[in-house]
């Protein structure tokens, strides 16, 4: 027997990988972007971990490639409510990188910059514990400019819209500050399964 995806319950109202208020987007994976899509180079890409750590550093492509590589696969929710399915991305876990520069104990919170000047702001507890990475692969090809490439930020048990893309640098602080959305309205957190879609929630 043949079971393909639409047989196998995805679409399900009840389907318990699908957050409230959520649909299955199936296979699309739409496009969501406040600025024009950046042109940058591998070469012109960095990533600078900073703020309140003992050493902060910048990773070129290179020696961000150098680090032990990881996957994930699952799930991703938009707050305009499509969620995405057995999505894979390739990277490197966030720990990595805050494994280096070592956030002193009070260090709270973490801006998120892209290239762009977007920003989203996180729980740094959010960053840590093999929960977010900085992702370069998405089904095993490299990550369309569209999507965030040459990097994005991957925060997927949190709303999409904290999964910053092509991400330049996370800013560590004693204090949460509202990012782009965040500014405007939206939850300072962002878990789906508690619906925290506005600032309200
Ligand atoms: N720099 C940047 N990152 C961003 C956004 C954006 O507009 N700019 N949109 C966010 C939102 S609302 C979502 S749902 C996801 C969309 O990612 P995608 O376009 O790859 O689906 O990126 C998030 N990261
Ligand atoms: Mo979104």
């Amino acid at each position: 027997m043949n079971i393909t995806r639409g047989f196998t319950g995805r679409t399900r109202v009840s389907d318990p990988g699908l957050p409230p208020g959520q649909y299955d987007a199936g296979d699309d994976w739409p496009v969501l972007s406040a600025e024009v899509t950046p042109e940058l180079t591998y070469a012109d890409w960095s990533l600078r971990v900073g703020g309140l750590v003992e050493e902060e550093r910048t990773w070129t492509w290179e020696q961000a490639h150098a680090l032990p590589a990881s996957v994930y696969e699952g799930d991703i929710h938009c707050v305009t409510s499509w969620s995405k399915f057995g999505v894979r991305f390739k990277g490197v876990s966030v720990d990595t990188f805050l494994d280096t520069v070592r956030p002193v104990p009070s260090a709270t919170h973490v801006v998120a910059y892209s290239y762009t000047g977007y920003t989203t702001n996180l729980p740094l507890a959010d960053l840590t514990g093999g929960r977010a990475w900085i992702a370069w692969e998405y089904d095993g090809q490299p990550l369309p400019p569209e999507h965030g490439g040459p990097a994005r930020l991957l925060v997927p048990h949190l709303y999409f819209w904290k999964s910053a893309k092509w991400i330049s640098g996370l800013e560590l602080l004693d204090h949460d500050e509202p990012g782009f959305w965040e500014r405007n309205g939206y939850h300072a957190r962002g878990n789906p399964w508690e619906e925290q879609r506005y600032s309200g929630d």
